[in-house]
Formats: C-alpha cells, structure tokens, sequence
C-alpha cells in the first residue's frame, strides 16, 4: 500500500518539490492565501501568532474598535507608524512570484488569484490583479461619522502625528487631541483606518467571493501565516478537507501542517519562486 502523502510529510521538513510541480502544471484554478509572513522579507514586521509588539501592546489590543474609542490617539499612532514603514517597503520575490504566475497562468487560460490577510498593499505593488484584501488596507481611511472611503497615502498622514508612533517600548503616548486627528475633509467627522479589526466582520462581498474561489479552487497555496486568526485560519483546513491539494510555505510547521498534502519549510522569498516558475 502507498504511503498517504501526508505521513511522508511528517517525516521530512519539506515536500517534494517535483511532485508539486506536477500538481501546478496541471492546476487550472490556484488560490494563494497570505499572512504577514509573505511580507517579512520585504522588511515589515509579522504579528507573530497575531501577538505582534508594538510599545507594550499586543495588536490584538490596539487593533480593535474598543481600543480607538478609548483611545484613537494611541491607535492612529500604531497605523501611522506602520503606514509610513510600509511606505518606504517594496514587494520581495515571493509577492512577484505569485504576479508573474498569475500572468502566465492567465495566458494559458488558467486562474491563480490571492486572498490576503495583509494591510500593506505589497501584492497590489509587485502587480497582482486577482487580489481579495480580507482585512483592508493601511492607505484607505473611512470616515467614522459619514462613512465616506478614500486612498489615503499622506506621510504623515495629519500634522500631530508627524514622527509619531515609534515602536520603542519606552516611547511616550503622543496623547494627540481628536480635533488634531486625520478628520474627514467632508464632514469633518474623525477619520478610522479602513481595516477589519478584532471583533469586527470581514467586508460580506469580499468574504463572500473568497469563498467563491476557495470553492472552485484545485490547488491552495497558504504562504506566511501562522493560521490563528478567523474566519481566514478556516480556508485551507476548508480546501484540504474537500480533497484539493494544498501547499504551506511557512518558516515553521503550524496547526494546519499536518493536514496539508505539502509543506515547503524556508523563507518564502526563496521557496515560492522555485515552486511556481
Ligand atoms: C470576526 C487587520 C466575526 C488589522 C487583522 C476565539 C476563538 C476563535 C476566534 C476568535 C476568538 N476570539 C475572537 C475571535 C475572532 C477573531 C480571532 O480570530 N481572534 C484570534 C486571535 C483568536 N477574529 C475576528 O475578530 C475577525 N472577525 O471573527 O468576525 C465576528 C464579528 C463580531 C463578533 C464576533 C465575531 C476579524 C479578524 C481580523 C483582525 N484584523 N488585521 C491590522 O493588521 O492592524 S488580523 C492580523 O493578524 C493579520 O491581518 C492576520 O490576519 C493576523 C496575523 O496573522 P498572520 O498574517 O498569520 O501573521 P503572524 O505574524 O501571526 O504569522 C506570520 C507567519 O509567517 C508565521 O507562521 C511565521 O512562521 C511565518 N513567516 C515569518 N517569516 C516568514 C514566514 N513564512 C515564510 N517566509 C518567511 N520569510
Ligand atoms: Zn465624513
């Protein structure tokens, strides 16, 4: 009898890379789902298990609607700071890996699309169309009293946070007044960044068209994420049980591992373009 693919994974860091290739040759529609661990590479920071630092604060904490109610000073501080380090970012091989595949896979009339759980807008920059931001973006503000949405990629983004935002645990709270906030041009109601924070629910047609994809998929790729956050932790498990293979490209074995058919251990930037050229 053969041995099932996965307990031969077990037993090697990584999978064997011929045998992907021979599933992406063939795959017709691939899903590429991405953490912040697709971006490391490029120089921004991971969450690490969505238990990112900044300051002493866990993201978790800052990144909720309760956190910019106490206290929007200290949220628009952590956005600002990471806006204006993704500014200053580029995309590394692995985000061009995926655009160029999703070039030549459209040449040949096949679909590779990326679902990401990242902010940075790095997909968008190495050229990936077929793009679901599950979480929103750093460059978009949405105001919190007219609801109006717009780009927004001013560094700084307002005069009081200028410089503002270090990471340094010592560092003091700028303690910004609301009025002196990014404030709506149209309303002058206090603007929020256009991200989905904890407790809040992902963009129902984003969500819903994510699972459209993972639906139809016959190949998913889950690159850079440590998988505990939902419903985005849910996809992969999804895919893999309806059968479909499914390939992690991850520094680390995680909690999906085991019940993915391969398993690339090693810095994306390194392993995607050799899976997918
Ligand atoms: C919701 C935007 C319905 C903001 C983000 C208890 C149990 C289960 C669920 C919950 C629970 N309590 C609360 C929940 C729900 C909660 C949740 O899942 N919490 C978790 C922490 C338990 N989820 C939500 O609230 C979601 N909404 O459920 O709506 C609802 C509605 C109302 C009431 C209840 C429910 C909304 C979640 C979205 C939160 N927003 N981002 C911002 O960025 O500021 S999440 C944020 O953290 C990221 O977007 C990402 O999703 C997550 C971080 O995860 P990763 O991307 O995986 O990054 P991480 O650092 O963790 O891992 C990096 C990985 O890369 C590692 O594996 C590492 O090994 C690897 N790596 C590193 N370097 C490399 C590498 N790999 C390859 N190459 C490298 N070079
Ligand atoms: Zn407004």
């Amino acid at each position: 009898t053969s041995t099932p693919i996965t307990a031969v994974m077990r037993k090697q860091p990584s999978s064997d890379m011929a045998a992907f290739r021979e599933v992406f040759k063939n795959a017709k529609h691939v899903v590429a789902l991405t953490g912040a661990g697709i971006s490391a590479e490029s120089g921004v920071p991971t969450f690490r298990g969505a238990g990112g630092f900044w300051r002493r604060y866990n993201a978790q904490d800052i990144a909720t609607p309760g956190a910019f109610l106490a206290n929007p000073s200290l949220v628009w501080e952590f956005y600002s700071y990471r806006r204006d380090l993704v500014l200053s970012k580029k995309p590394n091989p692995a985000h061009i890996a995926l655009a160029e595949a999703e070039k030549r896979l459209a040449d040949d009339d096949r679909r590779l699309v990326v679902i990401t759980q990242n902010i940075d807008e790095l997909h968008k920059d190495a050229g990936t169309k077929n793009l679901y931001e599950l979480h929103g973006t750093l460059f978009k503000t949405r105001c919190t009293k007219c609801g109006s949405i717009n780009e927004n990629r001013d560094s700084p983004i307002c005069p009081a946070l200028a410089g503002k935002g270090s990471p340094d645990p010592d560092a003091e709270d700028a303690r910004v007044v609301e009025g002196e906030l990014p404030r709506c041009k149209k309303c002058t109601g206090l603007l929020r960044p256009h991200v989905v924070w904890f407790g809040e629910s992902l963009d129902p047609d984003v969500l819903m068209n994510a699972q459209k994809e993972l639906d139809s998929c016959d190949l998913c790729l889950v690159i850079g994420t440590s998988s505990v956050v939902y419903p985005a932790a849910m996809f992969a498990p999804e895919v893999s049980a309806r059968g479909v293979p499914v390939a992690e490209f991850n520094i680390e074995s995680t909690s999906g591992t085991e019940t993915f058919g391969f398993h690339f251990e090693g810095p994306c930037g390194s392993t995607l373009p050799k899976a997918l050229h």
